[in-house]
Formats: structure tokens, C-alpha cells, sequence
């Protein structure tokens, strides 16, 4: 299949950074707090948060693949397909579900959300859920006598739940990363196989996080190993300083970046156990990193790089995390070809 992550900072826009030409866009996100960017034509992910160290407006990524696009608009989620693999993005306003009886509006509205994510890969016979980028306002603020956090972590759930998918094992890839403002937004990754969920041997699962963390824990697997034809893709979720299901080094930004990258470490150790192409290293890897305070940039890269290798592409943003004590979040993804391609 050949699908490709590009990544492209954008100094000036309106740009077409990548041609209307191209065969096979899937779809992508554009990372950066400036509004008046010229949308993509394909499913594109706004993600409203400050670039750091980047002199560029906008980082725009792009999924590329070499097969020609089918795409439509369900469900209120713009999605794309490229042969047995679907990318889709969906946001949601909250303040529509402000009528609950039952349960906060962003409870509602993550649920729905899923629910509708569940309906369209179904009806595309493209069931897999494979990975899942979300995004939301305040996530560490309260309402209605809950963390924000863990009312979506209620939703998201019961989603799960209701569609007969299991909150364990078998969940997706993900990150959960708090914005300043703006709508419930989520971008995923669905196929015709199921992913390989991939755990850390360092961590308490997510799914069985106690439940000091929150009345339901989170739904998602620390990375999955996923196969399209000739490829194998490796997707790490959101790594944080977490051992076991402590966060650890709590004011230690530099510990706290040593930490995640020892998880992300043994996450790649973990996934070459169970994958079928060659080992992954870290400094192969595209990464994004999260970062709470901006002022923690310079140190967090420079603790970073001789750990992870100069040429490892790294995308940093400045954004919240889903608890008070995280001051940064590490995720990755890696791609290998399969057999002899
Ligand atoms: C953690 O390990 C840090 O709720 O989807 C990382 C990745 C985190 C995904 C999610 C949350 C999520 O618990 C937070």
C-alpha cells in the first residue's frame, strides 16, 4: 500500500502545500493556533494549539497513499477511504447536548460521537478500530461534579460498551490532549483487520487503571502493530510519566520526559516482540510531542534529542494534558514495508 506520513510546516498561508494533484491523499491535521488557514480538500483535523520552536505558522500532515480516494460525508464525519482503510474526522459541539437529563454535555457528546464513528466503519465494513486522536476544551476543569477527562472517559466507554466492542484488549491506539477552547474533535484510523494491541510492561493497562483515575478508565491500548498490504504500521499512543499507573517525577520536567521516553522505549520493545517486519527504533519514528507550559520547551528538546537521535522528526505543541501533574506527553508513529517491497 505504501501510506505515508508527511509532515510539512507551512511559513506562510494560504498555501497548497500539498497539490490538489496528488493521487491518494487519505487525509491529515493541521497543528497550530492560527485561524485563517485554507482548508485541505481532504478530511483535515484543526488542532488550535501554539507551535513551539517552529518558525512555521501551521504543520500540516498528510496521510499519502497510491491508490485513488473515495470519500463522503456521514454521520457528520468527513471521511476518506484508500482500499480497506478509512480516516475520518468528526467534532462536536457540546453546548448541542446541554439537555441531558442523565449526564454532562460532554459526556453525551463524546458518546455520540462514538457511537456515530462505530456506525460509519460498520456500514463501510471496515469495523477495526485502529487509532484515535482526541481533543477536547479544559480537559483537567470540572463540571458537573466530574474532571472533564473522565466524563469523556464515561462516554467514550459506554460507546464501546454499546456497540458489543469490549473496553479491554482489543481498543485502539489513542491520545486525549486538552485544547484552550473549541469543539470536541476526533480523528481515527479504521480497517478491515484488527489491529495488534500492543502493551507496556512498565504500566498498569489503561482499561484497568484504578478507579482514583476516574468511574471508568480510559479505552485504549499503549500502541497497536496494524497491516495494510506490504505494510506494517506502528502506531504509539500519548506516553506520559506514568509507572504502573502512578505519574512519577511530578515538577521534574526533565525526569518526567527521561520517563516518557523510557515508556515509549519499552513500548517499541514490546511491539518488536509481536511484529512481523523488522525492529523499530526510536529514531526512525515521527513524534509529536505535548508540552503544558511553553517555557519547558527548550529543556524538554534538550533533553530530548540526544536520547531520541537528531534526525528523528518531532512535532512539538503546546496543549494540556489529561492530569494536573503531567507536564508533557510523548506519541509516535513508524512505518515498515512487509516481505520484499
Ligand atoms: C496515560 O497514560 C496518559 O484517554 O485516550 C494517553 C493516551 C493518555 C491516551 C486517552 C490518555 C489517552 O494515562 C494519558
Amino acid at each position: 500500500m505504501n501510506l505515508q506520513l508527511i509532515s510539512q510546516p507551512i511559513e506562510f498561508f494560504p498555501a497548497a502545500p500539498v497539490s490538489r494533484e496528488t493521487k491518494g491523499v487519505l487525509g491529515g491535521a493541521l497543528l497550530g493556533n492560527q485561524t485563517d488557514v485554507t482548508l485541505p480538500e481532504w478530511p483535515v483535523q484543526r488542532i488550535f494549539a501554539p507551535l513551539l520552536g517552529s518558525t512555521a505558522a501551521v504543520v500540516q500532515e498528510t496521510w499519502l497513499a497510491c491508490l485513488p480516494p473515495v470519500s463522503g460525508n456521514d454521520e457528520g464525519i468527513a471521511w476518506c477511504r484508500v482500499g480497506n482503510l478509512l480516516y475520518g474526522v468528526i467534532e462536536m459541539d457540546e453546548t448541542v447536548f446541554a439537555d441531558s437529563a442523565v449526564c454532562s454535555p460532554l459526556q453525551a457528546a463524546s458518546e455520540e460521537a462514538y457511537r456515530r464513528i462505530f456506525r460509519l466503519i460498520e456500514a463501510q465494513q471496515l469495523p477495526h478500530l485502529w487509532r484515535v486522536w482526541n481533543y477536547l476544551a479544559d480537559i483537567t476543569g470540572e463540571s458537573h461534579g466530574l474532571e472533564r477527562y473522565r466524563q469523556f472517559n464515561i462516554g467514550r466507554q459506554d460507546a464501546f460498551l454499546d456497540f458489543s466492542r469490549g473496553a479491554t484488549g482489543n481498543v485502539p491506539a489513542a491520545c486525549a490532549i486538552g485544547l484552550l477552547e473549541g469543539p470536541l474533535s476526533i480523528a481515527f484510523m479504521a480497517g478491515d483487520q484488527p489491529a495488534v494491541p500492543v502493551e507496556n510492561p512498565r504500566q498498569v493497562s489503561a482499561y484497568y487503571y484504578p478507579t482514583t483515575y476516574g468511574p471508568r478508565s480510559p479505552t485504549f491500548s499503549r500502541a497497536v502493530l496494524v497491516y495494510l498490504p506490504g505494510q506494517e504500521i506502528l502506531f504509539i499512543s500519548g506516553t506520559a510519566s506514568i509507572v504502573g499507573h502512578q505519574t512519577v517525577h511530578p515538577d521534574d520536567v526533565v525526569g518526567q520526559c527521561k520517563e516518557a521516553l523510557a515508556n515509549v522505549a519499552a513500548v517499541v520493545a514490546e511491539a518488536n516482540r509481536l511484529n512481523r517486519s523488522s525492529p523499530y527504533v526510536l529514531g526512525e519514528m515521527s513524534c509529536r510531542v505535548y508540552i503544558r507550559h511553553a517555557k519547558d520547551f527548550p529543556l524538554v528538546k534538550e533533553t530530548l534529542i540526544p536520547l531520541i537521535g537528531p534526525a528523528t522528526e518531532i512535532v512539538y505543541v503546546q496543549a494540556d494534558i489529561c492530569r494536573h501533574d503531567l507536564l508533557l506527553e510523548i506519541e509516535a508513529t513508524a512505518s515498515h514495508m512487509l516481505g520484499n517491497c
